[in-house]
């Protein structure tokens, strides 16, 4: 019993070769990559009132990087404006580095407050 050879596809499916050229060649367009960046989260020291102006300012040179004088200008932002941004990360990151500045103020006996939202 003879054996019918498949039929092609009526449509090519998408982002495969297309469309027949006549002599058997195809073009390929190249599509553009959707390349989407990752979403940003701030992490946003608080001020209050019993958190010493140095322990700030160590935890923002130990985890968030910054020099001393850079520090120091965070920390008075945020002691005279109520909060500050410490840093822009992805969102593993900055949830990483909240709980890593919560756990050293526990540690310390200080009630800073540290949070992370969207940039
Ligand atoms: N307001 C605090 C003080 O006078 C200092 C401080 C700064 C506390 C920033 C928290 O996120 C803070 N000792």
């Amino acid at each position: 019993m003879p054996v019918e050879p498949p039929s092609p596809p009526a449509v090519p499916p998408s982002g495969v070769p297309g469309p027949e050229q006549g002599d058997g060649s195809v073009v390929v367009e190249r599509q553009p990559a959707k390349v989407v960046p990752p979403p940003m989260y701030q992490v946003v020291m608080l001020n209050d009132d019993y958190t010493p102006m140095e322990f700030v300012v160590m935890v923002l040179q130990e985890y968030f990087k910054r020099d001393l004088e850079t520090a120091t200008q965070i920390m008075l932002k945020i002691h005279h404006e109520g909060r500050g941004v410490c840093g822009v990360y992805s969102k593993d990151v900055a949830a990483t580095k909240v709980e890593l500045v919560l756990a050293a103020a526990r540690r310390g006996g200080h009630p800073l407050q540290c949070i992370m939202e969207a940039a």
